[in-house]
């Protein structure tokens, strides 16, 4: 495949943008090679400055979930556009996509709508923080809940990806009162509850953790952890920002029957424009400005625009839940048929999956925390990737994030893809 025109797009950009990306991952770091410009999409499509077309697995890292430039969205957003895009006052959409979502999603009662994941996570933590009166939180090695500084301390996702757990920047102040626990080990958690009785506002975490690659819980996990917050009176946090409005209507919290006291949204919420949220029962949320002391504010929050692409987004969901089987049932075809080639090339490999998200890992052991997740061999992730790549399939640039399925992809598309794999890890 040709890449002319984004190696030019890409010197362009890295003399005005740190690292020519406004986010870390896209910039290939982690596989080596320029990162490709992305021209337009259309359903499970994208295509390139250079005009090469890729079967698209990262659909923007979770948020189209009903495929690139879905129809509904793209009139709402249109139509909603010629009417002015911010007012800075409240507006009936806000209430409109806050009513859907609180219908949809179990344990809320309130939500506010924010701009990014970050916000929401940082928001939902700084609630806890207020609501509990207390300083410490806990998160687990590997989880990614955004780049506020609570949580940069042995994030998942690009930090992990370029091996700086730890990011500079981040407060030895700030550092002390995040603990770290291990993905799927209780033990782990009720060690640090006890340690710290009194100190621990909250606990925050993927229910399904997709900054590792994609790693479910392990049976009776989830469980633990809701007992756990109750005996020593801690609020579960639920970082849904991949998982909300993906694996249900519900989220983790319907797929598992587990109830956080916060959720955090992001991606599908906003439909691919900026879009995030956190919710809680009413006690929680009415300590949130402007009813209770902890501040929050955002100048585009709920901004009618962004508002119009996820209730559009959101209506569909609703209204269609059946989208939810065949997201699934095409995600565990895709695994079956990678699996198949990949044994049949002898290649050493592990997939995870759950409802419409999946990851490949080149380990041999089961890939269950960030440790086991770290073993994956990264030189044949580098090859696998740029194989497909050369194939017309686009996956994360990093063996540690998931892979999204959007109802737009086809059978045809699935096919594709194992074909793809079976023929690009012939070499391995
Ligand atoms: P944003 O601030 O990027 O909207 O959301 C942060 C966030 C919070 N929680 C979870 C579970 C997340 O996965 C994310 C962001 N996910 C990454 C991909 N793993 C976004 C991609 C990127 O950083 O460019």
């Amino acid at each position: 495949m040709e890449y002319k025109r984004s190696s030019e797009l890409f010197s362009a950009a890295k003399k005005v943008i740190p690292g020519g990306v406004n986010s870390p991952v896209r910039a290939f770091s982690a596989v080596g090679g320029d990162p490709l410009f992305m021209k337009e999409a259309k359903g499970a499509y994208l295509f390139d400055e250079d005009g090469n077309k890729y079967i698209d697995y990262i659909n923007s890292w979770g948020p189209l979930i009903l495929g690139h430039a879905f129809e509904p969205v793209v009139s709402a957003v249109v139509e909603k556009a010629k009417k002015g895009t911010s007012f800075g006052t409240p507006t009936e959409i806000e209430t409109s996509i806050a009513e859907l979502a609180v219908s949809m999603v179990p344990n809320i009662d309130k939500i506010r709508f924010v701009n990014s994941g970050t916000e929401a996570t940082m928001s939902a933590v700084r609630l806890a923080r207020g609501f509990k009166n207390r300083e410490k939180i806990i998160k687990f090695a590997g989880c990614y809940h955004g780049h506020s500084d609570s949580f940069l301390i042995q994030a998942g996702s690009g930090a992990v990806t370029f091996g700086t757990p730890n990011s500079p920047g981040v407060t030895a102040g700030t550092a002390k009162d995040t603990l770290l626990a291990n993905f799927n080990d209780l033990g782990s958690v009720e060690n640090l509850l006890k340690k710290n009785q009194g100190e621990i506002a909250c606990i925050i975490l993927e229910p399904i953790a997709g900054n590792m690659g994609c790693i479910p819980p392990k049976k009776g996990f989830l469980e633990g952890l809701r007992e756990l917050c109750d005996q020593y009176d801690v609020l579960l946090i639920f970082d849904e920002v991949m998982t909300g409005f993906r694996l249900a209507k519900g989220g983790a919290q319907e797929l598992t029957g587990v109830d956080a006291d916060i959720v955090c949204f992001g991606k599908v919420i906003g439909g691919g424009l900026p879009v995030g949220a956190f919710a809680a029962r009413h006690e929680i949320m009415d300590y949130l400005a402007p009813t209770g002391p902890v501040y929050q504010a955002g100048t585009l929050s709920g901004n009618p625009l962004a508002m119009a692409a996820g209730l559009a987004m959101l209506q569909e969901l609703d209204k269609s839940p059946e989208i939810y089987k065949s997201l699934a049932e095409k995600t565990e075809y895709l695994h079956k048929g990678i699996s198949k080639v990949l044994t049949r090339n002898n290649v050493v490999h592990t997939i995870n999956r759950i409802g419409s998200m999946i990851s490949v890992h080149f380990a041999e052991a089961e890939v269950m925390d960030f440790k086991s997740a770290a073993h994956g061999n990264n030189e044949t992730f580098r090859k696998f990737f740029h194989g497909l790549l050369e194939n017309g399939i686009y996956i994360a640039p990093s063996a540690f994030e998931t892979w999204f399925i959007s109802e737009a992809l086809s059978y045809e598309d699935l096919d594709a893809t194992i074909v793809a794999v079976d023929k690009v890890s012939k070499g391995f």
